[in-house]
């Protein structure tokens, strides 16, 4: 990784937690407080209104210089008497205030002028006349303030009307006050909703009010004095000019471009709802930081958008509610930037958790993996191997293999107590720090029996032989940890052990094994090796008809050694040819002094079709031919399944020399009868892990049951491997199997004593 990778990543797992997720929404939502946010938090604010839309209240009317008046009175600026003949009217027909938003500042004529001021004193002195502050010319930027000329301004009460749009050009805007001339003074809307506020303070105007709904009459119908005027009694009265030829127009948000006049009647409409109150960005956004913390907890990325878009959702509510019920409307854009700033981190530390997780699980059986068990500290590590992996997996079909697995898995952890890692295809690991060194042969000795049974995959039932490696970390890595397991378990398997420590392994042991090789040479001509017979028991006469010879090799130095340790390595180490020709010729020894009994040697996979096996076997036949009739060749299922063609030929080849033929292990594989149908096979041995729980589980005794049915329809003769108690003995015998050899019948004997066995009748012993 490049020093800028690591560097990003660093920054990224600094991210990962939550607290740091909000602490990186609060700077960003900090920097959107001084950012200008105005967009958008406009197009919310218009949303709000849009929802909010409604009429105005229909206590203020307005009173338009339209163009209909304008060609009515057809002069510019007006006569100032037309304006005294609308005064005389609205207060003649009792309206309740009287406001102009007309430019009042320079002298008309005198005798105009005289008039409109009489008006304004037989109205009371309480007509509003507006005055302005504006930008002089578009050059000179000096502000110039301007009032009614004095004969006016004397007999009526003044107010801003000044209009202050934003950069973009949109008024949203009015003013509480202004100063003019030296002088404090309320807004024209200020006044006429009756509110006092500090002068250059500002509200927000309400455009959810339509303005199209604020009631309008043309200035020369109601000046006209035909009675028009008579619809404004009681009612406030604005008048200004709405006829597009006079300009006084502004853009706003949401209604388009409106007269002055019609923003002045918003203004003062806004006001009579309530005091206007807009909370400052920083409030909300605290509460903007506490909602980003609450959304930086969510587990998962679908409850950080659920938590965000609630938070964004019930804000914009609550305002609106604010908005509607109590005139308070809030900046919202920063405590928002905020919490979606959080919702993004969160969400991106979210799908890398995910990716880092993923790359800690084995994807083929569920379980955590190779990496995920060398980042933990484990002190002891247990390494265990399928032992015939391959063969399994070419049974099942590789893409079972994970199920297999993860049923393994789930079988072991139960007594573990921890998690079952997947080293690679064929081992697994687990910790075992906690099991005291003085305790591992006792509780690997329950795994093992665990394992006793065949596990279930898709209906198939599968035995699984594993070899436990034990290694402790000591001072090194849990990697290097899980490699000394790993070699220690391949030692299992080698030796025919269940469980090796790879403290144990001296390099004098490793060598020991491998000189053992040489050995068994000079132990097949020294007579080192010696050969057992375990008798079946006919049931239907319950006498020894049969045995199976098993190889035995008691080492002068090291005492006996196990079968499963040595004839691997004899396979491993193209020993096995000779070994087997050995047993087949102790087992003709047998069969001579052996009357009316046949015995089965077992045929290693590797040699049913091999042909140096073949030649010399038919060497020995040849010099032998006395008792082959009653040689029996077992031959597991594994073995036929590899290569079905050449399994057949090679055993059409012993039939036809009289051998007959045996499949050990049934049931363990994946034959079914009609694809066995094609062996020549005599005899069928189901495999004991089936037979030890027949008469106690119920799929097993089925199996039992069908297996004897089906094979009897195909003229084979069935035995039960394993029978070690009279139950089981009494279940095979109701099932009509024909055979039956175990511990019950008899343990291996050597030849003397099975001679003697044979020649008399089977009792179960006492
Ligand atoms: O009875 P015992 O625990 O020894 O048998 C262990 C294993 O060794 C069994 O699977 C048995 O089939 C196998 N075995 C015993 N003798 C021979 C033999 O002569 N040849 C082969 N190939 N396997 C044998
Ligand atoms: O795979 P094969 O059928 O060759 O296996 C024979 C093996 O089964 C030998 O190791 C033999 O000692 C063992 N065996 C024979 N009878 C019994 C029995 O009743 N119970 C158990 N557990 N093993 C048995
Ligand atoms: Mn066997």
């Amino acid at each position: 990784m490049t020093a800028g990778g690591a560097r990003a990543q660093g920054l990224l797992h600094w991210l990962r937690d939550g607290t740091l997720a909000t602490a990186f929404a609060a700077a960003m939502g900090l920097i959107a407080l001084f950012a200008d946010t105005t967009p958008p938090e406009q197009t919310l604010r218009a949303l709000r209104d849009a929802v909010r839309s409604q009429s105005a209240s229909g206590d203020l009317h307005i009173v338009e210089i339209d163009a209909a008046s304008i060609r009515a009175v057809d002069r510019w600026p007006w006569p100032r008497r037309e304006h005294a003949r609308l005064i005389d009217a609205l207060h003649e027909a009792g309206a309740r205030s009287i406001a102009f938003d007309v430019d009042f500042s320079t002298a008309s004529n005198p005798a105009d002028d005289a008039t409109l001021a009489r008006s304004l004193e037989r109205a009371g002195g309480g007509v509003i006349l507006p005055t302005l502050r504006q930008a002089g010319t578009t050059r000179d930027r000096r502000i110039i303030e301007s009032q009614p000329v004095a004969p006016l301004r004397d007999h009526a009460m003044l107010a801003a009307v000044s209009i202050l749009p934003d950069r973009d050009g949109y008024v949203r805007e009015a003013p509480f006050g202004i100063i003019t001339g030296g002088t404090p003074r309320p807004s024209l809307s200020a006044m006429l909703a009756g509110r006092a506020g500090g002068a250059f303070e500002s509200f927000p105007i309400d455009y959810a009010i339509d303005p199209d709904t604020i009631p309008r009459h043309s200035f020369v119908d109601i000046a006209s004095g035909n009675g028009a005027a008579a619809a404004l009694r009681g009612k406030d009265v604005l008048v200004g000019a709405t006829a597009v030829e006079l300009g006084d127009r502004y853009a706003v948000p949401r209604h388009g471009v409106i007269p002055g006049v019609a923003i002045q009647a918003l203004a003062a409409e806004t006001l009579r709802r309530g005091d206007p109150l807009v909370l400052p960005a920083a409030a909300v956004l605290i509460l903007g930081i506490a909602a980003a913390a609450f959304v930086a907890r969510g587990v998962g990325a679908r409850a950080i958008w659920v938590r965000a878009g609630l938070f964004a959702g019930l804000l914009m509510l609550v305002t609106l509610a604010a908005e509607e019920l109590a005139s308070t409307t809030a900046i919202l854009v920063p405590a928002l930037f905020a919490v979606g700033c959080a919702a993004g981190v969160a969400a991106i530390n979210h799908h890398l958790a995910g990716r880092r997780a993923a790359a800690r699980i084995d994807a083929a059986s569920d379980l955590p993996n190779r990496l995920a068990f060398a980042e933990t500290a484990t002190q002891t590590v247990v390494a265990a191997i399928v032992d015939r992996f391959d063969e399994v997996a070419a049974g099942i079909g590789s893409e079972r293999t994970g199920t297999l697995v993860r049923r393994l898995a789930e079988r072991l952890s139960p007594a573990i107590g921890g998690a079952v890692h997947r080293l690679d295809e064929r081992a697994i690991a687990w910790d075992a720090s906690s099991i005291a060194p003085d305790r591992r042969g006792e509780s690997f000795d329950a795994l093992r029996a665990l394992l006793l049974h065949p596990i279930e995959v898709d209906g198939r039932r599968i035995d699984i032989r594993l070899g436990l490696g034990v290694a402790d970390r000591g001072e090194g890595s849990t990697a290097a940890a899980i490699e000394a397991a790993l070699l220690a378990a391949s030692r299992a398997l080698d030796r025919g052990e269940f469980w090796a420590s790879a403290s144990d392994e001296s390099p004098d042991a490793a060598a020991a094994n491998l000189s053992l090789m040489g050995e068994l040479d000079a132990a097949i001509d020294d007579g080192e090796l010696d050969v057992h017979f375990q008798p079946k028991l006919r049931l239907s006469d319950r006498r020894i008809a049969s045995a199976e010879a098993l190889v035995r090799w008691t080492h002068r130095e090291r005492g006996p050694i196990r079968p499963d340790l040595f004839i691997p390595m004899a396979e491993r180490h193209d020993r096995i040819d000779r070994l087997t020709l050995y047993v087949v010729g102790r087992t003709l020894d047998a069969l001579e002094v052996a009357a009316g009994v046949s015995i089965a040697v077992n045929i290693s996979a590797k040699l049913v079709a091999a042909p140096r096996f073949h030649r010399a076997l038919d060497a020995l036949l040849d010099a032998r031919p006395a008792n082959v009739s009653r040689l029996i060749f077992e031959v597991t299922e594994s073995a036929a399944m590899a290569d079905i063609d050449g399994a057949v030929a090679a055993l059409e080849r012993y039939r036809a020399r009289g051998i007959a033929i045996s499949m050990d292990d049934y049931g363990t594989g994946q034959s079914t009868l009609t694809y066995i149908k094609r062996l020549p096979l005599a005899e069928l041995k189901i495999d004991r892990s089936f037979v030890q729980h027949a008469h106690r589980n119920r799929g097993d005794g089925i199996l039992v049951h069908s297996t004897v049915q089906l094979a009897h329809e195909l003229g084979i003769k069935v035995v039960a491997e394993g029978v070690e108690d009279a139950e089981c003995l009494a279940f095979l015998e109701s099932c009509g199997c024909d055979y039956a050899q175990g511990w019950l019948i008899a343990r291996p004997l050597p030849l003397d004593a099975f001679v003697a066995c044979v020649s008399e009748p089977w009792a179960l012993a006492a």
